[in-house]
């Protein structure tokens, strides 16, 4: 239903328009809210943080502002990762009739450094901002915008620029991460080794209370649908995997597999047209066991983001579900599973930590992510905390540090003194001890995968599975040579990965055998350097910086150049013809 307070930009599809996430670098200690422990990064800010030269180093766009401007008719550019200088030189050498910031809490402090810099540089621009930060009450008085935009923003900004709101959504093609690194190797930009990002709705319906995602799209009940149907899903992929050629997607729904008919329309879709397409998505507990492990492996999962939460936790999701169970089971069927397990819920006190640790290390999930239990502005957590009266406040606890692996904003009733920081990282340390590596445990993930589905009955999914586990017969055996050689004074993981290289060995035959030395041993060396050289001398890790204009920008950059010759040669011909090479 249109909005009566909906702004409208008077000139409409004419407004220049600068879209950017906020500025870097990111993982390091700053006045602006960058903190060393928060790198731009998925897993080595949350998952493999302790792993060191096995963590998983990667980035992953700013997805939210790329929706935007696939759908916007009006000159936009738009900027990832800009540090601090290149915003600066942006603004004061470009002029923007709208500069749209995403950004999420922890990031409040940079926000409110654009806005001053937008201000000084740009007085005549309309400052909007989106993102998870909107839903911080009280944001217009830290931050000088203009408009804060709450929800989902691609229709809000068709609405904002005059544009038609119920046109089809365009998604913008592009992968899902960059800058792949672990075990001191770079992971390489292969055409189609890395899975494309595909974002069919934004919001969950389940409504956890400590569930930003959800609140940020209606909480309770409520998501936005960006492709209803299973029909315009696949199309969007057919299109994706043409131009990118790529064979994998990175569902970045918050719960894929709720939408149980968009699901299995897609799977006969992939089935008639004989896509052997591999699918990573996030889903619930419940959600998943509602599928049989049939229909998973033929709709081409092979990765699950899955909350375990905390064994005593009540949520729906979890209910009448054995999860450790269900991480066996989809894990011997090739499907990695990232478990995600909450430290500080309410029941959780010094006494029993050590057993709801080893609670959830227990599932042996190929990844863990441990979070603590933060109540984000928006959430019914945060809601009841507010009323509690038991939040801190933002002297007492700055916004930079709620980003869930430092400390608890709010006074929890048993866990005091900080020591939460602590909890957090013997979780993170006895995965690690415990399950060893992840990348071992994904090696054994899609090892077991291959040998339950190696003779499936359909050729598709045969297809998927020898696609997914090549790199299994060489540079996985390989790595996993170099993690027997790296234990050797860790008898529990040595032995861990000597069974795993003998059962490579022993499906994939003397090939294998043959060159898994000369890899890992290269990939030792690199993995001893990186440990020894870079991570402890301090390295860290920056995402580069993306500078990309729509087509109606580029036209617009391209009739500015025009017209500068032209007056340029009505100066002097040299002027010009310098313009020109400049170019
Ligand atoms: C990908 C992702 C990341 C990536 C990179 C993100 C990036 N490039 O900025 C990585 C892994 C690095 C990351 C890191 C972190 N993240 Co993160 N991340 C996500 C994730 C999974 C997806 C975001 C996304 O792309 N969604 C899809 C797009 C389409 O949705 P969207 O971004 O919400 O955009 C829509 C609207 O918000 C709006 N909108 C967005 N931008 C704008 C701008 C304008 C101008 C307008 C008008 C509208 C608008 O329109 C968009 C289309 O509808 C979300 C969870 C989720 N599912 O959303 C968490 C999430 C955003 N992250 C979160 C957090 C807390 C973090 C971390 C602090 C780590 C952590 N402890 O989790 C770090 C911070 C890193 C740093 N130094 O800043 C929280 C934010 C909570 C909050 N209220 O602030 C979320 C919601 C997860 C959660 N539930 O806790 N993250
Ligand atoms: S099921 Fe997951 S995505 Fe959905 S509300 Fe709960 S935590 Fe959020």
């Amino acid at each position: 239903m249109f909005d009566h307070n909906q702004p409208v930009h008077p000139l409409g599809t004419r407004a220049r328009v600068l879209l950017t996430s906020v500025f870097g670098p990111y993982a390091r200690d700053d006045e602006y809210g960058s903190r060393k422990i928060n790198p731009m990064e998925l897993y080595e800010n949350q998952v493999t943080r302790v792993q060191g030269g096995f963590s998983l180093r990667m980035f992953h766009r700013s997805f939210g502002p790329m929706m935007i401007q696939a759908n916007l008719e009006a000159p936009c550019t738009l900027m990832d990762f800009p540090t601090l200088d290149v915003f600066t030189e942006e603004i004061r050498h470009h002029t923007y009739d709208i500069v749209g910031i995403s950004a999420i809490l922890p990031n409040v402090g940079k926000v409110k450094k654009m806005c001053e810099l937008i201000r000084q540089h740009q007085p005549n621009a309309t400052i909007v901002i989106g993102g998870h930060i909107t839903n911080k009450e009280g944001l217009d008085q830290i931050i000088n915008a203009d408009l804060i935009v709450r929800g989902e923003g691609i229709r809000w900004f068709q609405r904002y620029l005059g544009q038609d709101d119920k046109a089809p959504i365009k998604h913008p093609v592009s992968v899902s991460g960059f800058g792949g690194r672990i075990m001191g190797m770079n992971l390489g930009k292969r055409q189609g080794g890395t899975a494309a990002i595909l974002i069919p709705s934004v919001g969950c319906p389940i409504g956890c209370n400590f569930c930003s995602t959800s609140a940020l799209f209606g909480g309770k009940g409520k998501f936005i649908n960006f492709y209803e149907t299973g029909d315009e899903l696949f199309e969007v992929m057919c299109e994706i995997e043409n131009k990118l050629k790529v064979r994998s997607f990175f569902v970045l729904d918050e719960n894929f597999l709720l939408h149980k008919k968009r699901a299995l329309r897609l799977l006969e879709l992939m089935e008639a047209n004989n896509k052997s397409w591999a699918i990573f998505v996030f889903a619930s507990a419940k959600v998943v066991q509602s599928y049989t492990i049939d229909q998973l492996v033929r709709l081409g999962i092979g990765w699950v983001w899955m909350g375990l939460e905390g064994e005593s936790s009540v949520y729906d999701k979890l209910k009448g579900v054995d999860t450790r169970a269900l991480v066996k089971l989809l894990q011997s069927h090739g499907i990695r599973v990232l478990g995600s397990s909450i430290i500080g819920l309410e029941d959780h006190r010094p006494e029993n930590m050590d057993a709801i640790i080893e609670y959830a290390i227990s599932h042996e999930t190929v990844f863990h992510q441990f979070m603590l239990y933060l109540p984000i502005p928006g959430t019914p957590l945060y809601e009841k905390h507010t009323q509690e009266g038991t939040l801190l406040s933002e002297s007492e606890f700055s916004y930079a540090n709620a980003h869930g692996q430092y400390r608890f904003n709010y006074r929890h009733p048993y866990i005091k003194d900080g020591q939460e920081e602590q909890y957090l990282l013997d979780a993170f340390l006895r995965d690690f001890k415990v399950n060893g590596p992840s990348l071992l445990r994904l090696i054994r993930a899609l090892l077991n995968g291959w040998q339950t589905h190696k003779d499936h009955p359909s050729a598709r999914v045969r297809n998927r599975f020898a696609w997914e586990t090549y790199p299994v017969r060489s540079t996985y055996a390989g790595a996993v040579w170099a993690m027997r050689k790296w234990y050797r004074k860790d008898k529990p993981l040595q032995e861990k990965a000597d069974r795993l290289l003998k059962d490579i060995y022993a499906t994939f035959g003397w090939k294998t055998r043959l060159i898994s030395p000369l890899i890992g041993s290269f990939i030792y060396f690199t993995l001893k350097k990186e440990e020894e050289r870079r991570l402890s001398a301090g390295w860290t890790y920056e995402p580069s910086c993306f500078y990309e204009k729509n087509p109606e920008a580029q036209m617009l950059e391209e009739a500015g150049t025009a017209k500068h010759r032209v007056e340029a040669q009505k100066i002097h011909p040299t002027i010009a013809e310098t313009a020109q090479t400049l170019d």
